[in-house]
Formats: structure tokens, C-alpha cells, sequence
């Protein structure tokens, strides 16, 4: 034992060894690039030595490397592209504004290569990226008829995380999901002031604030605990987007500032496969089209505690049939499985706009609940576009459509899955009394690595393990062994249960009788014992005697002898002859046989008649006394048994007695 724990001890240490020799390359790549509007590109990129710009950061930094951007203003002329893919959730390629530090990638002076379609300001191309605390905004006005142009926008790049960007007053969107596999997260950020005056598609018809798009498989990106506001198209918009979104704890207001723009705060849909958005916890308000708006989709979305308030329409379900080329040829009534399912939700007032083809249930306008402004701590915006809290929640300072006490839309709801305090959820997208707690910011960066430890001292000896848990079940009992030859046995006792773990017990013994049968053991948790052994056979009648031997005459005058008996268990005797005597006196009469041995006739005299009937009488006394004796053992067997009770009122034949005893055996 003592030599395996020390094998066991090497092996460890070793293993060891070979995790710090393969981890150290990864951790020497991890690096930490710094960019500051004083720096240099021309330098190392270091704290004390920073670069100038993120294009050159992003050039210098491999997978899962941080560039930490310093405050101040860093002015794109051209088209940024952050491309350094990280490989994973835990090894982002971070770009990442230094705390308390407001770093501006300012656009006014960039200049598109091709005013004919989107060349976005920053274009991630990249996956695994983590962008967070950056400003982008200020972007160039085009020309009439240029083509929009988005601030920040992703093309086929999967898995990246937008935390905290303050995304405004761009040419067109703020920001811009493009294709790529999915798997993003949108995290508590801000777009506003975004419109692409004259634009080609419109006036301000492109200036969303979020948009997501184009993406046909792979997992939902989600959007959480963001704000849009006075944007000159859409708040938040699905457009071609083919794979489910969750979109929750946002608001949009003030859309469509623009002449032509569409003006809704949520834009969830136009899917033409029928696909299930998930829209949460929001609030839409002063928008000049929708608060809410499905936008066609042929699949109804999951709408659960939302607020609308003031908007041209509150709850907009619209769906919409598709050619093969993507126009809308109509207007459809979605059912079944496809149906749009609201829950929770306030329409302040309630005016909502094709409402066939939706599970609708304790809204507002499923209860005839008509709000009032005194239902509601306030109805003030004031503060909602104003600095979010240290941990990059919403501002505490709206307290917009937030319950007070005795809201009738408190406890209204009901439960879809979603937190809740009280008897029942509350309709709209702040539970009354719910703690308040900000979305929360994501992991922070990995340290550095240290450096390498010190040789550790042995280790002390390792306590006890646990008891094992139970054995496997004991082998199979072993057979009954069989009876003796004789009696009738008894049946064998039947074997117990071997209980769990321990071996099985040998099935015991047939007590008596030939050809016990084998124990039944059953393989597993516990042997069985032994079947009992079959009962023995009957012991077999004893050997007939022979017969006796005739007697001799008897001589004349003299007594004749007596035959004497043929040995044997219950010999049959027969009779002894008559002596053969001439004249002579009568003989005595012969004494009884005893078993087994031959008659033996002495001499006698003459032989009479009389002695000769003599020995008739002898033979017959002999034959009786074995038939009791027979008798007799046919009664000891048959009481062994109940089912001879009635042979036993009328005993049979020695010949019946045979044959049933013979049956017994088998
Ligand atoms: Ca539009
Ligand atoms: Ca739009
Ligand atoms: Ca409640």
C-alpha cells in the first residue's frame, strides 16, 4: 500500500508539471495593450507606453488579449475593423474602456468608401469579443440620398458581448447585428439621437437604434437592459432575422423623429418562417407609430409584462402572408401553435391594432382595467435618458411607470416564469416591491498571472476514506445434497435469502430420500439456498423366505421332527412335507419355524398322517405372522402420509401395497 501511494503521489506531480508547462504559453499570450489619444503607435503598446489608436491595437493583440482604451477622443477618418477573434466565453478578446475613463471614437470626420451602402464607422468582424465602455457616435451627415451607415455593426461574426457602448447620433443605426451565427449579448447599452437625414431608403428610415438581422441558424443573441430614444426609424428592429431574439428589460421612446422613419419602439419581427421572439420586461413610450409591433412575422412572438404608454398604438400583432421573393401579399390570422401570447401587459390607454390571432390574458385590456396617472409612481420621464448606476443598471431617477401602492395593477398578472413578489405577478415591466437590482455588468477581466510558486512541502496524510458502498450478491447457493436410500424422506427446508452483499448459504440438506434436487441459488444480490431434496425412496420389501425343506419320515414309533423355518425377513414358509413313514408311532408335532433357516427334519419313527396334517397347521401359523408383520410397515408408511387416509380404512393387497409404493418414489 505504501508503495502505491507513493507511485500515485509521483504520478500527481507530474501530471501537475505538465498542466503548468502547457498552461504557461497561454498565459505569456494573454497580453494588455493600452491605447490612449496621447500615445503612439509608434510605441509598445504598454501602460507606460500606450498606443494611439485601436487599429493598431488591433493589429498587435492575438486571441484573448485586452486593449484597454484610455478617455479622450479618438477620431475615425476611416473604417475601423476590430477583428481579433478570442476563442470562448472565458477567452474574449477584450476592448475595454479603462475604469472611470470615457474613451470617444468620434465619427465626424469619417468619410465613407462607398456612400451607395453601409460602410459602418466600427465593423466587428470578429467572434468571442468583449466591447465595453466605448462611445461612438457623432458621425458625418452624408449627402441626400447617401446611403446610411451604421456606427458599430458586425458581419458574420458569432458569440461577441456590447456592454455599456453609448452608441448616438450616427448617420443610421446604432448598432447593427449582421448574419453571423448568433450567440450575442447586448448588454446595457445605449442608442439615441440616431437619424440618416435624406437618406437613400428615406428620411431617417435606417436610424434605428438597435437592430439584429439576417441570421437564418445557430443560438438567440440576447438584448437586455438597453435604451433607445429619439431615433429616427425603429428603437429596436428584427428585421430579417430568422433565429428567436430575447429582448428584456429595455425601453424605446421618441421614435420616428424623421419624416419617413418608422417610429416604433419595438419592432419584433417579419420572419417568414414563423420563428418566437421573446419580449420581456419592457417599456415603450411617445413613439410615434407602435410601442409594440410584430411587423408581419408569420410566427406570433411571447409578449409577457411589457408596458406601453402614449404611443400611436400600444400592441401592434400584424402578420402578414410572403411571396416567394419576400413581399407581403396579405394579411393572416395566426392559430395554433403560431399565435402571439400576451401576458401582463399594459396598454396605457389600451388601443392595440390586430388583435386576431393572439392567446391574450390578463393585459389590461383582458381585465378593463383603465389606468390612471395616479396607478403609477410617476409620469415623468425626467432622469430616464440621464447617467445609469455604478453597476451599469438603469438610472435610479426614473421611477417612470414604475406601481405605487394600491395600483390596481398590482397581484392583476399572472404567473408566466418570470420573478414576482406578492400574491401574483403585476401587470406591466416593474413589479411593485421587487427588489431593485441592476442587470449587472459581466465577468470581469482575468488577473495577470502570477509568478511561479515555490517548491510546496509534502502533504500530510490523507483522511480515511468513506465505507464502500455494498457488495455485489453472494454466489449461488450450492445443491441440496441428496438423501439416503431408505425411508421416505421429509421435505428439504427451503434455503433463506442470503441478504445483500455477503455470500449465499448453501442450501441445506435433503434430510432423507434419494436425489435431492439442486439448491435454487439465484446469481446476485443474494444467493438462495437449496431446494429440499425429493424424498427418498420406500425401503424395498424384504427378501422372501424360501421354503422349507421337507420333512424326513418319520421313523416308526419314534416322533418325527419338526421343520424348521427358511431364514428370511419375513420368509414366506411353506409348508414342510409330510414324512414319509411307514407304521410307526406318531410323531410329535414340529416346532415353529424360525425365519430365514431351512426346515430341519430329524428322525422320527414311523411317519403318520397325523403329523403330516401336523405340519400343515405350522406352515399356515407361519404365513399369518408375516402378513400382520407386513401389515404392520404398510401402516408406519402410510401414515407419513395424508392422502393414504383411505387406504388405511381398507388396507390393500400386498400386491396394491407394492405398486403404491413404487408410485411414491417418483
Ligand atoms: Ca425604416
Ligand atoms: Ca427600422
Ligand atoms: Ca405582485
Amino acid at each position: 500500500m505504501r508503495r502505491t501511494t507513493l507511485s500515485r503521489g509521483i504520478q500527481i506531480g507530474a501530471v501537475l508539471a505538465a498542466a503548468a508547462t502547457a498552461l504557461a504559453p497561454a498565459m505569456a499570450r494573454a497580453a494588455e495593450w493600452y491605447i490612449s489619444p496621447s500615445g503612439s503607435d509608434s510605441a509598445a503598446g504598454s501602460s507606460s507606453a500606450p498606443f494611439a489608436t485601436l487599429s493598431k491595437a488591433n493589429s498587435a493583440a492575438a486571441a484573448g488579449d485586452t486593449i484597454w482604451v484610455h478617455g479622450g477622443t479618438y477620431y475615425l477618418t476611416t473604417q475601423l475593423v476590430l477583428s481579433k477573434s478570442g476563442t470562448s466565453d472565458t477567452n474574449r478578446t477584450k476592448i475595454w474602456a479603462v475604469a472611470g475613463e470615457t474613451p470617444v471614437l468620434d465619427a465626424s470626420m469619417y468619410v465613407t468608401s462607398n456612400a451607395a451602402v453601409d460602410v459602418p464607422v466600427v465593423l466587428v468582424t470578429g467572434n468571442w469579443m468583449h466591447l465595453r465602455g466605448l462611445e461612438i457616435g457623432n458621425a458625418k451627415v452624408g449627402a441626400n440620398g447617401d446611403h446610411s451607415y451604421s456606427l458599430l455593426r458586425t458581419k458574420n461574426s458569432s458569440n461577441n458581448t456590447f456592454e455599456l457602448l453609448n452608441l448616438h447620433n450616427g448617420f443610421g443605426p446604432g448598432l447593427f447585428v449582421d448574419t453571423g451565427m448568433g450567440g450575442n449579448l447586448i448588454l446595457n447599452c445605449d442608442s439615441h439621437d440616431n437619424y440618416d437625414v435624406n437618406g437613400s431608403q428615406g428620411d431617417g428610415q435606417n436610424g434605428d437604434g438597435f437592430g439584429v438581422h439576417y441570421q437564418k441558424t445557430g443560438p438567440s443573441t440576447i438584448v437586455r437592459g438597453c435604451r433607445a430614444w429619439n431615433n429616427s426609424d425603429d428603437g429596436y428592429d428584427f428585421i430579417s432575422q430568422e433565429v428567436p431574439v430575447t429582448i428584456e428589460g429595455c425601453f424605446a421612446t421618441g421614435m420616428g423623429r424623421g419624416s419617413a422613419g418608422n417610429g416604433n419602439g419595438f419592432k419584433i419581427g417579419s420572419s417568414q418562417t414563423g420563428i418566437r421572439h421573446i419580449v420581456q420586461n419592457n417599456v415603450a413610450w411617445k413613439n410615434k407609430d407602435s410601442g409594440f409591433y410584430a411587423n408581419h412575422s408569420t410566427g406570433g412572438n411571447t409578449w409577457y409584462n411589457n408596458t406601453s404608454y402614449m404611443n400611436g398604438t400600444q400592441y401592434n400583432m400584424l402578420a402578414s402572408s410572403f411571396d416567394s421573393s419576400g413581399n407581403v401579399t396579405g394579411t393572416i390570422t395566426l392559430t395554433g401553435s403560431k399565435v402571439h401570447i400576451m401576458r401582463n401587459n399594459i396598454g396605457f390607454p389600451n388601443k392595440n391594432a390586430n388583435m386576431t390571432g393572439v392567446d391574450t390574458a390578463n393585459n389590461t385590456w383582458d381585465l378593463n382595467i383603465t389606468e390612471a396617472s395616479t396607478d403609477f409612481a410617476s409620469t415623468s420621464d425626467t432622469g430616464c435618458t440621464g447617467p445609469r448606476e455604478a453597476d451599469g443598471s438603469m438610472p435610479a431617477a426614473c421611477t417612470f411607470l414604475h406601481l405605487k401602492a394600491g395600483s390596481p395593477l398590482i397581484d392583476k398578472g399572472v404567473d408566466v416564469g418570470l420573478p414576482y413578489v406578492g400574491s401574483a405577478p403585476d401587470l406591466g415591466a416593474y413589479e411593485y416591491g421587487a427588489t431593485t437590482t441592476g442587470t449587472g455588468g459581466t465577468t470581469g477581466t482575468a488577473g495577470t498571472s502570477g509568478t511561479a510558486g515555490t517548491t510546496g512541502t509534502a502533504g500530510t496524510s490523507g483522511t480515511a476514506g468513506t465505507t464502500g458502498s455494498g457488495g455485489r450478491g453472494g454466489t449461488t447457493g450450492a445443491a441440496g445434497r441428496g438423501g439416503t436410500t431408505g425411508s421416505a424422506g421429509t421435505s428439504g427446508t427451503a434455503g433463506t435469502t442470503g441478504g445483500s452483499g455477503s455470500a449465499g448459504t448453501t442450501g441445506t440438506s435433503g434430510t432423507a430420500g434419494t436425489s435431492g434436487a439442486a439448491g435454487a441459488g439465484t446469481t446476485g444480490a443474494a444467493g438462495t439456498t437449496g431446494t429440499s431434496g425429493a424424498a427418498g425412496t420406500v425401503g424395498t420389501s424384504g427378501t422372501a423366505g424360501t421354503n422349507g425343506g421337507t420333512g424326513t419320515a418319520g421313523t416308526t414309533g419314534s416322533t418325527g421332527a419338526a421343520g424348521a423355518s427358511t431364514t428370511g425377513a419375513a420368509g414366506a414358509a411353506t409348508t414342510g412335507a409330510a414324512g414319509a413313514g411307514a407304521t410307526g408311532t406318531a410323531g410329535t408335532t414340529g416346532e415353529a419355524a424360525t425365519g430365514g433357516c431351512a426346515c430341519d427334519a430329524t428322525g422320527g419313527g414311523t411317519g403318520a398322517a397325523g403329523i403330516a396334517f401336523a405340519l400343515l397347521l405350522v406352515g399356515a401359523a407361519l404365513r399369518r405372522g408375516r402378513g400382520r408383520e407386513g401389515a404392520l410397515t404398510f401402516a408406519a408408511w402410510s401414515s407419513s402420509s395424508a392422502a393414504s387416509r383411505e387406504t388405511r380404512r381398507a388396507p390393500p393387497s400386498l400386491f396394491t401395497r407394492r405398486a403404491r409404493a413404487t408410485r411414491r418414489v417418483r
